[in-house]
């Protein structure tokens, strides 16, 4: 944490830079690192950021305005400073300072750690929603865990996944105030004791959270927020009588088993290890934020019953979900309302959003494991199954089956909205995992598909296609994406045309030499194929493979044939205890050793998977890709938001109808979408099919080949499992949607081969996807959901 400084910041950028080097830093600018000027202008930045980040709260205090709390295991932040000095305006002034000093202004903000405080797509949304509450002045927090170490780092060693320890915190962290006096005592275990009538929980430990600050500014600067990160310290720092004695171990047993909490992101495994230590966690930052908020709601009001007028609560996906019991037990135990009355009124304020229905992710804790942990939660949840039992006498679904309480129920019951994250997903919701609860209660569900803020994967990230479209339509797009919708007559501009293939071909060569450097040797003539997000047999990267195989195998039966040069990217992580990911990851990688170095097709065809996919490697590679691979088994994939950040920066998807694709296409148009793949429905019944799979293959001479080429070790050994697989059980799909998927990768490469047409399509993309903005979907919740009105500082 950097010191506040005791002068006030210059009004010139340059000057309060070098005032922050000097005075903040205590640097002398002769002698300053790339970590010292990027510090210093992170610490410029963010004394910027202050003062409209102060009249934010004071407007939201004078206004009443309700405020919304976004509660999150996870914040997928990325780097933070590009994001300010856009926001602000302050880019230009930034590039010149550096240029001046011969200093590359790019170099110094990658400089800054990637903070990976989440797995993937539901971190990266909380991330995008905070920079569009912001950006449309809703009111708001987000409350999460402030991760000592994020996601792994990825490497690979002889194609395998090896994991280290992110350590984004070893350096000092510019963005954020430390609140030593935000503290609460979260209390964990104990027992529940009757007094008066009344119940008390007794905890038998306990640990301290401890607030961080990190302002995060909108659009233009005009409104701030906060996101709030809560940090485990112990109650005792060290046992000073054990220290004494020489139990220097003993003595700080203590302190390691709280500081253990905020301590490392869990991967989005299914592992049981450490269950109990997640479950700590979700309780740990959801107990802090509640106390927090509610510490608030009593600074401004005295009446209980307002509280669903003034709070919105959203759950990201059920690992708050402890919110219900605990904001129940708070209002029922310790504010004395009825237990009736504090149900109702945490119903009204509480809201969830579901992210799956892969049923291994549906949170389900042991009953035995609560009761340890959470005692009067767990008799607090019993209440509510009988509650819900008694209203609903013909029902089925509980909270509490087989020996566990199920969170998506509880989170269900326990709140006043739920919601999907797209169309589909939000109807199959009803139709599957709380159809019965849905029955129970009608118009409860609501969509909101998710959206990507434009600020960050379009006019920081794609620099060049920003300038292009300012130049055709001006700036409003940026905080009005739809206004891309005035490119549409530019796709017949031969003008515009032109000018839009070289700023992606500009990306591809920035992309090029950067993947050169990491060792892959890249034509940035060859159509740039990316398949970015996590390692998940649904996700299907193998889908991908195998079909790359395929491929590989016709070039080198006919390398004078007429193939559209390819340069397949991958990137992403696989949870560490998921091997069957891990095997895809290898495979990939050994494909792209043989690939890469076959002399008859090296010109043809080559395979690069960059290590540590992250958020700004993301940024790296969106603007530079052409196809956009979405191909996850119908029914699978929530939503996507990948798939939006391609389609807005002029990349052309080829999908199967799955989460967002849907809506993708339905607003890029068919004839602009590489459509393949069975729908939902269809996998549905093809999974009844008897050998499915084994049919498929027989079918498909190419798919036949390629598992051959596999099962005979041409990649190497130890990939007996994904053929296996895929020729057998086949959950996913993989083989009965191959033949089809060869079908519109060719056609894919068919439409590649007239340029002109091509970039017609991909600027129609553009044009049409203004709509996938996050600031979209959060007006979508503040009417849908939490009733919450923008405001604006006077
Ligand atoms: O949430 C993702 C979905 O898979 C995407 O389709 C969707 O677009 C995105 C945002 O709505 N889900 C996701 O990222 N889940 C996790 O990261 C996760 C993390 C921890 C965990 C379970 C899932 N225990």
């Amino acid at each position: 944490m950097q010191e506040a400084p005791v002068h006030l910041p210059s009004e010139n950028l340059s000057d309060a830079i070098l005032q922050q080097l000097k005075y903040g830093l205590g640097k002398d600018a002769a002698h300053a690192t790339r970590t010292d000027w990027r510090l210093a202008l992170s610490l410029a930045i963010r004394d910027r950021i202050v003062d409209p980040w102060f009249a934010s709260t004071r407007t939201t205090y004078a206004k009443q305005g309700k405020r919304v709390y976004y509660l999150s295991m996870e914040f997928l932040i990325g780097r933070l400073l590009e994001d300010a000095a856009v926001n602000l305006g302050l880019m230009d002034e930034v590039t010149a300072f550096f240029d001046e000093r011969g200093l590359d202004a790019k170099a110094v903000i990658a400089d800054e750690p990637d903070a990976a405080l989440g797995n993937g797509g539901l971190g990266r949304l909380a991330a995008c929603f905070l920079e569009s509450m912001s950006s449309l002045g809703c009111p708001a927090h987000g409350y999460g865990i402030r991760y000592e170490h994020g996601l792994f780092r990825q490497s690979f060693d002889d194609g395998r996944q090896v994991e280290a320890p992110e350590d984004w915190l070893s350096e000092p962290h510019a963005w954020e105030f430390e609140r030593a006096e935000v503290e609460y005592r979260i209390g964990f275990g104990g027992h529940v004791a009757e007094e008066n009538g009344q119940t008390r929980w007794y905890p038998g430990e306990a640990v301290l959270a401890r607030a961080y600050d990190t302002p995060v500014i909108g659009w233009k600067g005009a409104w701030a927020n906060t996101l709030r990160l809560w940090s485990a310290r112990p109650e005792q720092i060290f046992d000073l009588s054990r220290f004494n004695a020489g139990d220097y171990y003993g003595a700080a047993h203590q302190e390691a088993l709280a500081r253990t909490i905020s301590r490392v992101l869990y991967p989005d495994d299914t592992t049981d290890e450490g269950k109990r230590l997640r479950l700590k966690q979700e309780y740990f930052f959801t107990a802090a934020s509640l106390h927090d908020i509610l510490r608030r709601f009593d600074s401004e009001y005295d009446d209980l019953s307002l509280l669903p007028e003034k709070v919105a609560i959203q759950l990201n996906d059920t690992h708050p979900a402890i919110a219900g019991p605990e904001l129940i037990r708070i209002l029922h135990d310790e504010r004395g309302l009825s237990f009736e009355q504090a149900v109702e009124i945490a119903r009204g304020c509480l809201a969830y959003t579901n992210h799956t229905l892969l049923p291994e992710a549906l949170e389900r804790w042991s009953v035995g494991l609560m009761a340890h942990l959470l005692p009067r939660h767990m008799q607090i949840i019993e209440r509510m199954d009988a509650l819900h039992a008694e209203a609903h006498p013909d029902r089925h679904v509980r909270l509490i089956d087989h020996g566990d309480v199920h969170m998506g129920p509880l989170a269900f019951t326990t709140a006043h909205r739920v919601n999907g994250v797209s169309a589909l997903h939000s109807e199959l919701m009803k139709d599957t995992v709380f159809a019965e609860l849905n029955r129970l209660h009608p118009g409860r569900i609501v969509n909101q598909t998710n959206g990507v803020t434009p600020r960050r994967w379009m006019l920081s990230a794609n620099p060049r296609l920003s300038a292009l479209i300012t130049e055709a339509i001006g700036d409003g797009w940026v905080g009005d994406l739809e206004q891309l919708q005035q490119l549409e007559p530019l796709a017949e501009d031969a003008g515009f045309v032109e000018a839009f293939a070289k700023a992606k071909r500009a990306n591809k060569a920035d992309l090029a030499a950067y993947l050169g450097k990491e060792g892959t040797g890249v034509d940035p003539d060859a159509m740039f194929d990316v398949q970015i997000k996590r390692i998940h047999e649904y996700k299907r990267q193998h889908l991908n493979i195998l079909q790359t195989i395929a491929l590989w195998q016709e070039m080198k039966d006919d390398p004078k044939g007429d193939w559209v040069p390819t340069l397949k990217i991958f990137g992403g992580k696989a949870a560490p205890g998921y091997f069957f990911a891990k095997d895809i990851i290898r495979l990939i990688n050994k494909v792209a050793e043989v690939v890469n170095r076959d002399p008859d097709t090296r010109h043809l065809l080559r395979v690069a998977y960059p290590a540590n996919y992250n958020v700004s490697l993301a940024e790296r590679l969106i603007p530079a890709a052409e196809v956009s691979q979405q191909i996850s088994t119908a029914g699978k994939e929530a939503s996507g938001t990948g798939n939006m950040k391609f389609a807005l920066n002029g990349a052309l998807t080829i999908g199967t109808l799955d989460g967002a694709n849907v809506e993708i296409r339905e607003l890029v148009g068919a004839e602009n979408f590489f459509l393949f793949g069975m729908t939902a429905e269809e996998v549905v019944a093809r999974r009844q099919v008897e050998g499915h799979a084994w049919q498929a293959i027989s079918a498909d001479p190419r798919l036949a080949r390629a598992l051959e080429a596999i099962r005979h070790g041409t990649f190497g050994h130890g990939f007996g499992g994904i053929v296996d697989n895929v020729s057998g059980p086949d959950y996913f799909l993989v083989s009965s949607d191959f033949t089809d998927y060869w079908r519109a990768s060719r056609e894919l490469d068919a439409a590649y081969r007239d340029p002109k047409a091509w970039t017609r399509k991909a600027i129609l993309n553009v044009a049409r996807s203004g709509w996938f903005s996050s600031d979209r979907t959060i007006r979508g919740y503040m009417a849908d959901i939490w009733d919450a009105k923008a405001l604006s500082v006077d």
